[in-house]
């Protein structure tokens, strides 16, 4: 059984209640421009609509009890069924796309990577391609990735607003922050975050998106070392799977020293958002307690956008937002995504693709299993396998998920 510790004093409450209101105007805003499976969004903005009036009046009148009443029953608490409508297409050619957020600066390197991955899967299967940035691409930039990709290729600009402060952040608070982490890796950047911040809240809200269900996310520099002979798309859908991983580790604490004091807080109001059969065991050794640090390194996922779109993650997302770590401290959305989907859906539904060899420096994801790794013409050395090395979560997740680890994966803890 998972137990949230369930001890938030009236402060507490109080707090959480006022964020949960504005974040709630918020989401008010940007439902309506989100498409998907209308039917439901719909249903959930007007539930959305009733929690909001609620909240905003119990908040007014300063009855929080009143708020507990509104936050617990105004919204339909199922994650899983907002996501169902897209396993409706079962059989049909899944609505899916590439999608990468990258910098002008960077052609060379995405250039790299998407030549390997065409090559490896895509020339076959012929998936979009988006590309996402926060500056206007220069012609040669589009020319040169349009070049490498013989399916449709589309090219958008991120809107202002999804790449700004909010005006609930204190601008002088985040500098002073910046000054002080040039131990973190990336600490003293302040375009790291907006970009952790984008891919945890934003990315799939571009307007580019709103016509898929799925979606691969892949970063400059990165290799598939296999072959990817069937439509990993078709597969997830098919099996109603979620959200598909390849690495896995520990994050660095003091990237996220509050990361999980909020989640808490937010689960506490909203504990029925967590389905029977989570995936707490992966994040937590203790049942919620504490957060053990692993998470799904987000430069590869293949997951579903109804995930993301789904009310209860965008209440998480802004309940995160206005708690500030992403600026006060410099929250990924690998954390970020990975304790959301963990708490969010079934268990499984979240893969370990073994079988797609891949590395982003400086982690292989290899298949340690030798039919695989020959049958996909595999390019990796297994010796190299992070997913069972001890400093990989890997291990966690099998046992967490209850899937059976594959055969000699007792030699790959390094
Ligand atoms: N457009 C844009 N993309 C960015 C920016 N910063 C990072 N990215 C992209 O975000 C992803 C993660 O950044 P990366 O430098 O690979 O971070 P790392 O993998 O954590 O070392 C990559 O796809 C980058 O191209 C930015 O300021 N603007
Ligand atoms: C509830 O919200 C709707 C739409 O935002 C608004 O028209 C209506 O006046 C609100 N009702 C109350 C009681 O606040
Ligand atoms: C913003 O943060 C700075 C530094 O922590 C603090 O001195 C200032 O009072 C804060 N401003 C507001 C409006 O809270
Ligand atoms: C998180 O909450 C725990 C338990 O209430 C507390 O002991 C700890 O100091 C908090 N940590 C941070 C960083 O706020
Ligand atoms: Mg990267």
């Amino acid at each position: 059984m998972v137990i949230i510790p369930f001890t938030i004093n009236r402060k507490q409450l109080r707090l959480g209640a006022l964020a949960a209101a504005l974040l709630l105007v918020i989401i008010n805003l940007t439902l309506y421009g989100n498409s998907g499976s209308t039917s439901q969004i719909i249903n959930k903005v007007g539930s959305f609509t009733l929690g909001h009036n609620s909240t905003s009046v119990a908040i007014a009148n300063n009855n929080l009890d009143d708020f507990e009443m509104a936050s617990t029953t105004g919204i339909n608490d199922d994650t899983l069924a907002f996501i169902k409508p897209s396993f409706t297409n079962k059989g049909q050619r899944p609505k899916a796309c590439f999608v990468t957020l990258v910098k002008n600066s960077e052609l060379s390197g995405i250039l790299r990577s998407i030549k390997n991955v065409q090559q490896k899967f895509n020339n076959e299967f012929r998936y979009d391609w988006i590309f996402l940035n926060d500056k206007e691409f220069t012609e040669e930039f589009k020319l040169g990735v349009t070049n490498e990709i013989p399916s449709v290729v589309k090219f958008g600009l991120i809107p202002e607003e999804h790449w700004f402060y909010p005006e609930y952040i204190n601008q002088t608070k985040a500098a002073n922050t910046r000054e002080v982490m040039s131990d973190v890796l990336y600490g003293t950047s302040e375009s790291y975050r907006h970009m952790c911040r984008y891919q945890s809240g934003f990315f799939w809200r571009h307007p580019l998106l709103d016509e898929y269900d799925w979606y691969w996310r892949v970063e400059p520099n990165i290799k598939l070392y296999c072959d990817t002979k069937y439509d990993v798309f078709q597969w997830m859908q098919d099996n109603e799977k979620v959200y598909g991983f390849t690495l896995t580790m520990y994050e660095n604490i003091k990237t996220i020293n509050t990361l999980w004091n909020t989640t808490v807080d937010f689960f506490n109001l909203h504990p029925d958002y967590i389905p029977k059969d989570n995936l707490m065991g992966f994040i937590s050794n203790d049942e919620g307690e504490t957060y053990n640090l692993c998470h799904f390194w987000s430069n590869f996922e293949i997951a579903n956008l109804n995930l993301w779109r789904s009310p209860q993650y965008q209440e998480y997302f802004e309940y995160l937002d206005h708690a500030g770590g992403f600026f006060y401290e410099r929250w990924g959305d690998a954390p970020v995504h990975s304790i959301a989907a963990s708490l969010l859906l079934n268990k499984d539904q979240i893969h370990h693709f073994a079988d797609i060899g891949y590395r982003h420096e400086p982690n292989d994801n290899c298949p340690i299993d030798t039919n695989v790794w020959k049958q996909n013409n595999c390019e990796c050395n297994p010796k190299k396998d992070f997913t069972f090395h001890k400093y990989s979560c890997g291990t966690q997740f099998y046992d967490a998920a209850g899937v059976k680890k594959p055969e000699g994966w007792e030699l790959h803890r390094g």
